[in-house]
């Protein structure tokens, strides 16, 4: 397994299908979906060229679980993380107790007034793991841990949905009142 090209392949795939379909000339169905077919003739036609059974590979490997197959093994699409405006129809799901959010330190003041907010994407992302919340946060400076009370939230009506990778949960907006700092 080529490691290194699997992770840029990975993040092509992210771009592509969470951000700018348009820049290999691509369209998202409404729910996200794009036909594998279509996708990797694109990829190639713009400069990136990926074997099926190597795409297919890189799904089932990837290590937060990214991209999903459809069914019927014809389409992928991403399983969260979007700006672009798709509706992934993910239902309803009541949170464990707490959820985690990984931040910057620099981000803090804004967050202490305006809570979480989903910035460029259609959701915020939330975690039940301390690793990936820390990874998260680091990517933007010095990484700190927000712990959500999520079970609260849901019981005052916020909706919560759980991503098709089983670890990230979404939601619109996280309150200041349901934050705390680790
Ligand atoms: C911050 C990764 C100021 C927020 C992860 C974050 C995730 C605020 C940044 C997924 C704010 C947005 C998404 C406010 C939130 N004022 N800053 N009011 N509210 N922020 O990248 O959650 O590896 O859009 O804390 O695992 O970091 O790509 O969101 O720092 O699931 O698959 O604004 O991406 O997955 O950053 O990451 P992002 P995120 P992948």
């Amino acid at each position: 397994m080529n490691g290194k090209r699997y992770k840029k392949i990975s993040k092509f795939l992210s771009l592509i299908l969470r951000h700018h379909p348009e820049q290999i000339q691509i369209q998202l169905d409404p729910s996200g979906w794009v036909e594998i077919d279509t996708l990797l003739a694109a990829s190639k036609a713009h400069g990136t060229k990926i074997q099926v059974e190597e795409l297919l590979d890189i799904v089932r490997q990837n290590d937060k679980q990214r991209f999903s197959i459809s069914p019927d093994g014809k389409k992928i699409r991403a399983n969260y993380g979007h700006s672009v405006q798709v509706q992934l129809g993910y239902h309803k799901k009541v949170p464990p107790l707490f959820l985690l959010h990984g931040t910057a330190t620099r981000f803090l003041p804004s967050i202490l007034i305006e809570g979480l907010t989903k910035q460029n994407r259609q959701f915020v992302h939330l975690t039940t793991s301390q690793e990936m919340a820390l990874q998260v946060g680091s990517r933007y400076g010095k990484a700190i841990i927000l712990k959500i009370e999520a079970e609260q939230m849901a019981k005052d009506g916020y909706p919560f949905f759980l991503s098709d990778n089983g670890e990230v949960w979404l939601t619109d907006h996280v309150p200041v009142r349901y934050i705390q700092i680790l």
